[in-house]
């Protein structure tokens, strides 16, 4: 699988264009000549020449090099906001020069006038003039107007062809400079299970698992995220403005579960006193008879810290009014970076912490400090998780830069860690001893005691630079960690293959989630992973058969996810609920491997929020072009949640699910929080519940009918008891009554049960049938 370079991809979700009749298929309604000064002369009048649609504006008769199309824009900008402005001009004067300059000009009022955007185009050809602009807060925008412009020039009617040429204009538009952090492109392929997600980024992951379902926290590289609106493009990454931690899960390792950010570090965060949030590692334990989970940081590079949650995922306090590993922890003193702190909990309860990296001393000989940096330490953890002790030894990690983590398997430990890329702080250019590893690469180490790593433990490279899979724009750091899943191990890292997708080879640092699994050699030694888009298999195949939150996603199109108020309805409170938003016409979610069963769904229920008239959901099976199995009208009232179904038809054994979303263009649609589908009842009754009087008491009444070609054996229940069916025969109904010894019974529902037998399996499903309120006598 290959990823081809795809080119930027400027952002949907615009804001609304401010220029009203922009492209002239109004004529020049809302178009007027400059009239900043007497003397800007000129005459506008259409052109059926336009760039798009049918009409353009055509200036004559220019008296200054201000003679243009202008437009009103008085109430509709404001001082200190910035705005995007775009439009195509053409001038075809045989006798003005080969290329000419245009600009968009702003007309404040009196004499402040502020060029917004410009274009230099070749004679004959429709240019596209574009800028950014932030109208200075403080000024004045009472009377501020747009026109399009040649440069200034004193005199120009002493040379009109160079300076007063005739030209066109077409397409102008003003926009807020609105940043979306939406991923318009499909960052994880249908059919690739590597990155883990499409719709954001996430590093350093750390797996984790608790009750059969992997957790992955991550530093959450989507917070300064911050794309061009014109360009699609992104400033570099800025890890000072991480402080929170993105937490996804899963129980399949394909389909992934967005539990959104814990604002960890920041003056909102759980640690207030924590400034950022990277790296993070979590362990769980039993502290005063109570399971605790126990969240790692780096609080930059200066510290790390702690913070405790009530279950995986949240909610989180802060035990600690201070960092957990910083200057003061004994034999961390020489460690630069006293961050990246991973915790192992060994199986008699003794937990340890992992921790440091970068420069090595000075103190220390070139070559020791380029091979054995002596950089990372191991540290005793407390009974209460939250505290150290004693103090920390050297983990004399070969070539070492950060990143060091420690699992257990068959009672020896294995610490990985990245290796640092050379350079004056590693004591320069070094011959590297054979076998230690090259830059940006993960080391591992194998030891009998978590305390110990002498350099003798090195067992060599596990996973080389992840650019030597992933091709160029994915260089740089890395950090990866290793957990156990039903049996199996599995290694995870981080690559910035989201980022090259949304831009190609020239990424902006942008890491995203992989995970490959872990091979063994028979004396214990790891084989070296080989990183690929292809990832791992799915544990399992993913039940539809509950209901299950929407930001629950194989792969995604064009979608963005967000945290509501509302309680999770698949995880319970108070965990973090999320909801899908940014849906436009096209986009879509999908699941990978749903089984269905050999008797199939029979209806799907959303709970939307519906934002635009005429929104519905397509629910396709293998692919988002794929067959129509139901069709979900979203019609329900406008800003409310509310549950919409849809019958299915062939959704039958195991299929990957594309949600298509369909709408006006241009409209934000909806908003999702969860599905459940419903299955397809494994035995065909039918069953039908009523009242009727008898005297003045009211009789509930049930009715079953068996659409089998076999007996099947059933019974009824209501508020009024129980009463058998017995054996119901093919094609036949029966029919029973509860009398309730009252005169008026309230509205209610009557559950019949059917067991049978079919081709030597047993089957049961069960049926709801309601009845309305009744009053007699
Ligand atoms: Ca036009
Ligand atoms: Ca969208
Ligand atoms: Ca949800």
């Amino acid at each position: 699988m290959g990823s081809a370079a795809v080119a930027a991809a400027p952002v949907q979700a615009a804001s609304p264009n401010l220029i009203v009749n922009g492209g002239f298929e109004d004529g020049l309604a809302s178009w007027f000549a400059n009239d900043g000064n007497a003397s800007d002369t000129a005459t506008l009048s259409t052109t059926t020449d336009a760039y798009s649609g049918t009409g353009a504006v055509l200036v004559t008769n220019r008296s200054t090099t201000g003679s243009g199309p202008m437009q009103n824009l008085s109430g509709k900008v404001q001082a200190g906001k910035t705005y995007l402005v775009t439009a195509r001009v053409k001038y075809e004067n045989a006798n003005s020069p080969a290329t000419k300059q245009f600009f968009i000009t702003m007309h404040y009022g009196g004499s402040t006038y502020t060029n917004l955007g410009t274009v230099t185009v070749p004679r004959g050809q429709w240019g596209l003039i574009q800028g950014t602009f932030t109208i200075p807060a403080g000024q004045n925008v009472s009377t501020a107007r747009i026109f399009v412009e040649t440069p200034w020039t004193a005199n120009p009617s002493t040379a009109p062809d160079t300076h007063l040429m005739d030209f066109k204009v077409d397409d102008v538009t003003l926009q807020e400079y609105v940043v979306s952090k939406t991923i318009e492109v499909v960052g994880k392929l249908p059919g690739e299970h590597n990155p883990l997600i499409g719709h954001k980024f996430g590093a350093d992951g750390f797996g984790f698992v608790h009750d059969g379902r992997v957790y992955l926290y991550m530093t959450n590289d989507t917070q300064g995220y911050a794309p061009n609106p014109a360009t699609g493009v992104s400033p570099g990454i800025n890890y000072g403005d991480i402080n929170q931690i993105t937490v996804i899960s899963s129980t399949d390792l394909v389909n992934w579960t967005d539990h959104g950010e814990i604002q960890v570090a920041g003056p909102n965060g759980v640690a207030p006193f924590t400034g950022n949030s990277w790296a993070p590692g979590i362990a769980k334990k039993v502290v005063n008879g109570e399971e605790k989970f126990f969240l790692y940081y780096a609080n930059g590079g200066g510290s790390s810290n702690v913070i405790t949650g009530e279950s995986p995922l949240g909610p989180w306090t802060s035990e600690r009014t201070s960092t957990l590993i910083n200057g003061s922890t004994p034999g961390a003193e020489d460690v630069a970076w006293k961050f990246d702190p991973a915790p192992l909990v060994d199986d008699d309860g003794q937990a340890y912490l992992y921790f440091g990296g970068g420069p090595a001393s000075t103190s220390m000989p070139p070559v020791e400090r380029f091979n054995n940096p002596k950089n990372i330490r191991s540290i005793k953890l407390g009974e209460n998780m939250i505290a150290t002790e004693g103090r920390a030894p050297v983990v004399d990690a070969p070539v070492a830069f950060e990143a060091g983590h420690v699992f257990k398997r068959e009672g020896k430990y294995y610490l990985s860690y990245s290796s640092h890329f050379g350079g004056n702080d590693f004591g320069g250019n070094q011959p590297r001893v054979p076998g230690y590893p090259g830059g940006g690469q993960i080391g591992y180490m194998i030891s009998d005691n978590p305390m110990s790593w002498p350099k003798e433990t090195y067992a060599g490279v596990l996973f080389p630079n992840q650019s030597q899979f992933f091709g160029a724009g994915t260089g740089g750091n890395n950090h990866q960690s290793v957990f156990e899943f039903e049996g199996k191990f599995y290694f995870t890292y981080h690559a910035p293959t989201l980022n090259k997708r949304i831009n190609g080879n020239t990424t902006q640092g942008y890491r995203s989630p992989h995970i490959q699994e872990l091979t063994f050699n028979p004396d214990g030694t790891i084989q070296q992973v080989v990183g690929d888009y292809a990832g791992v298999n799915q544990v399992r195949n993913f039940n539809p058969y509950r209901v299950f939150e929407a930001e629950t996603v194989g792969w995604s199109k064009g979608i963005a996810t967000g945290k509501v108020d509302s309680a999770s309805a698949e995880f319970g409170t108070p965990t973090p609920n999320l909801v899908v938003r940014d849906i436009d016409e096209g986009d879509w979610t999908a699941l990978s491997a749903v089984d269905f069963g050999a008797d199939g769904a029979a209806s799907v229920t959303a709970t939307v929020r519906a934002l635009a008239a005429d929104a519905s959901i397509e629910v396709r099976l293998d692919s988002a072009s794929g067959p129509v199995v139901g069709t979900i009208p979203v019609d329900t009232p406008t800003g409310e949640w509310a549950q919409v179904t849809a019958d299915l038809q062939g959704a039958t054994g195991v299929h990957d699910v594309y949600f298509t979303y369909r709408g006006p263009a241009g409209d934000d649609l909806f908003e999702i929080d969860s599905w459940a589908f419903e299955a397809v009842p494994p035995l065909d009754l039918s069953v039908v519940a009523d009242t009727r009087c008898v005297g003045e008491m009211v009789m509930v009444t049930v009715r079953a009918a068996n659409n089998e070609a076999i007996h099947v054996t059933a019974s009824a229940t209501s508020a009024y008891g129980t009463r058998p069916f017995g054996s119901v025969p093919p094609a036949k109904e029966k029919f029973r009554s509860f009398p309730t010894g009252t005169a008026a019974v309230p509205a209610g529902e009557v559950t019949v049960t059917a067991t049978a037998t079919v081709d030597g399996e047993p089957k049961s499903a069960s049926y709801k049938a309601s009845y309305a309120a009744r009053s007699c006598g």
